[in-house]
């Protein structure tokens, strides 16, 4: 372990094509705001705003990049181009979805792990067909962010077991530091919505990153959560350090799980909404849980939401409640992601959490304001103000958004191939 171990939150990149194009099923917002109109500009710099609130509290900030798309090489393997292409694989060849940082990889730091080093999977997220491409790109760029040896970066899983990365998973540790508890939250089929996180894959990670069986828990995700719009734990469930902030209605054997979670760090402390004040549907709606749960250097912890759950009623009134008790959770910042939640993507989606040493991680994904402000200049110049259904079939609208990728990728050196 080194003295400089922190918590840094890599944000995805909205790339220029982002778009609603309902992919996602069991997701209720991207399916709702199927064909609606897309703005990948102001989502963009929705992005980056938030990265410089996150900023402005003390937090490490790095990104990850936007993938090139449309993604010819993913057509071409399925002997398709995009000119010849149906509707439906052009937007899934086409989709922005890597955004979704959390989504690109499991994250154990290296106090959890056998050798002593941070191990990352890159999720290989095979559940759905516009996903299921994300992860060569990711695996390339998480080999170049985190080269340095003491990171050790893994390809996914292989199907059929699907996963999802670190949105179905959380860490709980007295110190960021210091040795933690890691937790797997898995679903079973069966339900209306496909369950994306298999156990077989979570347990697959959890030997591959050498963790101690004796600390690591693997959750069942309650199919009610699931049916409800809960494609991901991290819809209704968040930890960090010592604090877990869930809906009563998250996990499938709670009291199971939290009689274990006391056992393993009698610290803990749970707090729990219950379904009786903030439905399930209200939790989906609001992502209240889709918060970033963070702790800034020498402050209590804070919540960042997205807006939606101001917004709501029932998930405001418990919010209010919880920030004016004596509980561990004291402050709330509200960003606006207005144009990610729209496709079921809230703070919390757009982050990826590694602990590490800021001197380990390439520099170039690490961020500051000022390199924030070159990337907002690229995105204001080259991302389209608007995407529609029927421009995702235009090669103009191909061609200006790999330009538009191209050009990030120039500011930020790095070298990749299109
Ligand atoms: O995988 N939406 C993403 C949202 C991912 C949110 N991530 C976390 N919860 N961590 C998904 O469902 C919608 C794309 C579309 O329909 O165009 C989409 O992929």
């Amino acid at each position: 372990m080194s003295r400089g171990e922190v918590e840094i939150n890599f944000d995805g990149i909205i790339g220029p094509t982002h778009n609603y194009a309902g992919l996602s099923l069991g997701n209720l917002a991207a399916t709702n705001n199927a064909g609606d109109v897309s703005h990948p500009r102001a989502a963009a710099l929705q992005g980056i705003a938030k990265m410089r609130s996150n900023i402005a509290l003390g937090l490490h900030q790095g990104i990850l990049l936007p993938h090139p798309r449309p993604n010819h090489d993913w057509l071409a393997s399925l002997s398709k181009d995009m000119a010849s292409a149906s509707r439906a694989l052009q937007a899934n060849a086409f989709s922005a979805s890597a955004m979704w940082a959390a989504n690109a990889a499991t994250v154990s730091p290296a106090s959890d792990t056998a050798d002593g080093k941070c191990h990352l999977t890159v999720a290989n997220l095979v559940t759905m067909p516009h996903r299921s491409h994300e992860w060569p790109f990711t695996l390339w760029q998480l080999e170049l962010a985190f080269a340095d040896s003491h990171f050790r970066v893994h390809p996914p899983v292989p199907p059929p077991f699907g996963d999802e990365g670190a949105a179905n998973h959380m860490r709980m540790a007295a110190d960021h530091a210091g040795p933690g508890i890691e937790i797997f939250v898995y679903g079973e089929t069966g339900g209306p919505f496909p369950a994306r996180q298999h156990v077989e894959a979570s347990r697959a990670i959890a030997r591959r990153h050498g963790l101690d069986p004796e600390r690591t828990l693997f959750v069942q995700q309650s199919p009610e959560a699931i049916a409800a719009g809960a494609f991901h734990n991290d819809v209704v469930a968040v930890a960090d350090g010592l604090t877990l902030f869930a809906h009563e209605q998250a996990f499938a054997a709670k009291e199971g799980f939290y009689t274990d979670l006391r056992r393993l760090l009698p610290e803990v402390r749970i707090v729990e909404v219950p379904a009786a004040a903030v439905s399930l549907a209200d939790a989906v709606r609001s992502y209240m849980f889709n918060a970033q749960l963070v702790t800034p250097p020498g402050g209590a912890q804070a919540l960042i939401l997205p807006r939606e759950a101001r917004e709501n009623g029932p998930a405001w009134a418990w919010l209010e409640q919880i920030l004016r008790g004596n509980g561990p959770i004291r402050q709330a910042h509200i960003v606006d992601v207005r144009e990610s939640m729209a496709n079921g993507g809230g703070p919390a989606c757009l982050r990826l959490r590694v602990v590490a040493d800021p001197a380990w991680v390439d520099p170039r994904f690490l961020m500051d304001s000022h390199k924030l402000d070159l990337i907002a200049n690229v995105v204001t110049r080259y991302w389209p103000e608007t995407v529609r259904q029927h421009d995702i079939g235009d090669e103009k609208i191909w061609e200006n958004s790999e330009l538009g990728w191209l050009m990030l990728m120039k500011e930020l050196q790095v070298n990749a191939i299109l």
